[in-house]
């Protein structure tokens, strides 16, 4: 079996030799049409006939793994791809830590393992719901193609958690499977399982701020995940991190691209003032104070799915050997963390206390204080093109603590800087820090579509390159094809 490159003979392309594991190629073939009723049902709104300008990873190489070609979504190759098997792979930490990487599931951790792999699977199509009826607005077709490139590769991620499940979870696993193509974002009787996943994206600075934000979540889990002595699951995440890469490109670049353009109109009209919202938005584009309250929002969205700040589940699942840290492997410790602490921030007396907790059971902190740290380099990267333009803002995180609903912070109301306010003063001030209706009636006020080759709507400036090196006039999807 050739493991770096794919099989894209068969229904299922795969690089898992599905081909000589009858048991579970029909398993798959049989959940395959509910998972095509479900794209035609729950994908991209209005476009499934179009052709799109897709990469479709045709081996697991670290180089030069994908092919560019025009497809129509509902054909797009959805496969199962997983990293190379790395001989004689050990378990990275934990009470396991040095033991042979499982390549079976270890039967006392089976609930825990089948939990972690349903929770990263739901919130795969989650996002594909979230996002379905962008294409109607999309400020061009470059954006747009980004946005179904996104879309049907989180439709991939939703197959590799699945391909995992009916492989090694028998029957409860094809029950969980088909539960996955059941649960919808935002239905009141059965939601997705995580709460950012539930919120809708009405436009396309949520879906920027959700692909810079939300998918860095998906970053930091996977990679985790990555680390697991679960060697199927740690292989299926590795060669899912290659494609999350894009998914956070096109966030960072979407904010950037919309930085630029804001300021960029800024200068063109003599306005100094980035707080002068109303002149600013007479020029057609977002003003920096909005996006700063988008960030906001999706920053403490996203900061609940790293879930409690003491996590006995965390450290269950690390002392178990199935979900590690970031990098685990770069981190210098004795990596089973049973003695020593972990400084968490807490909410002590009704004051934000850092607080220094058993390592183990800071597991999510710690995950979350990577995770800050990474969002905190794209937002250095808007600021640099606000400065580059001379225009005195700077975007900036909000303090952990500001709006959160999962957590011990979720018994209080902030201020952006992590200052406890009361409920009146919440109520009052809310709008300061978080989109009004106001703010997100502007915002979609914006979104009309740009389906002209090389044009681009108002608010967002160009790329700085085409995907795949492809010129400015680029025909990125042939709509009505
Ligand atoms: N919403 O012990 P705790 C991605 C529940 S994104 C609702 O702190 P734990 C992507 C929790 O389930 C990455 N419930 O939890 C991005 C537990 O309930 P039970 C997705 C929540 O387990 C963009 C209870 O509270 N992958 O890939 O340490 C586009 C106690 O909590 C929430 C993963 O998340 C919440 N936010 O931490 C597409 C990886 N938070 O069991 C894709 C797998 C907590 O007591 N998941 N609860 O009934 C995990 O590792 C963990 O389950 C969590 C939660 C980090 C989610």
């Amino acid at each position: 079996m050739d493991i770096v490159n794919v099989d894209y003979d068969g229904l299922i392309p795969n690089n898992v030799d599905l081909s000589h594991d009858t048991r579970v190629k029909h398993a798959l073939e049989k959940w395959h049409p509910g998972y095509i009723g479900w794209w035609h049902d729950m994908g991209p709104e209005g476009f499934q006939q179009s052709l799109v300008y897709l990469r479709t990873a045709v081996s697991v190489d670290a180089k030069g793994w994908a092919k560019f070609d025009y497809v129509r979504m509902p054909d797009y190759k959805w496969g199962i791809l997983l990293a190379p098997q790395m001989a004689g792979r050990k378990i990275g930490f934990g009470a396991h830590k040095g033991e042979d990487a499982w390549q079976e599931v270890p039967g006392e951790y089976r609930a825990m393992l089948r939990r972690l792999i349903v929770i990263q699977g739901d919130t795969e199509p989650a996002s594909v719901e979230q996002q379905r009826h962008l294409g109607k607005t999309a400020p061009s077709l470059y954006d747009m193609r980004n946005l179904f490139q996104v879309n049907v590769e989180e439709g991939r991620h939703l197959w590799a958690m699945v391909y995992l499940l009916q492989k090694y979870f028998g029957a409860d696993g094809r029950q969980e499977a088909e539960e996955l193509l059941q649960r919808r974002s935002g239905d009141a009787d059965t939601p997705r399982m995580l709460g950012a996943f539930n919120e809708e994206t009405p436009d396309w600075l949520s879906f920027f701020m959700f692909t810079y934000f939300t998918d860095r979540d998906g970053k930091m889990q996977l990679e985790a995940l990555a680390q697991s002595g679960f060697d199927p699951l740690s292989r299926t995440t590795r060669f899912m991190l290659t494609e999350e890469a894009h998914h956070m490109f096109v966030g960072e670049t979407g904010v950037g691209r919309i930085v630029e353009r804001t300021c960029q109109a800024m200068r063109e009209a003599g306005v100094d003032d980035p707080h002068d919202i109303a002149r600013v938005r007479k020029l057609g584009v977002i003003d920096l104070p909005t996006l700063q309250k988008k960030a906001n929002l999706h920053f403490a969205l996203t900061l609940d799915l790293f879930g409690n700040e003491i996590s006995t589940n965390a450290a269950n699942a690390f002392h178990a050997g199935l979900k590690g840290r970031f990098r685990e492997e770069r981190i210098k410790d004795d990596h089973v963390l049973e003695s020593g602490t972990y400084p968490v921030l807490r909410l002590v007396g009704g004051k934000i206390v850092n607080e220094d907790v058993p390592a183990l059971s800071g597991l999510n902190m710690r995950l979350r204080d990577d995770y800050v740290a990474d969002c905190n380099i794209g937002v250095g990267r808007w600021n640099a093109i606000i400065e580059k333009h001379g225009v005195p803002f700077k975007l900036k995180l909000p303090h952990v603590a500001f709006y959160r609903r999962i957590g011990e912070f979720a018994k209080i109301r902030t201020d952006v800087d992590g200052n406890i306010l009361g409920d009146a003063e919440w109520e009052r001030r809310k709008d300061e820090f978080l989109p009004s209706s106001a703010d997100r009636d502007f915002i979609v006020s914006l979104m009309q579509p740009q389906y002209e080759p090389a044009k681009f709507a108002g608010w967002i400036a160009p790329p700085k390159v085409g995907i795949d090196n492809k010129p400015g006039d680029f025909e990125y999807v042939k709509i009505a094809a």
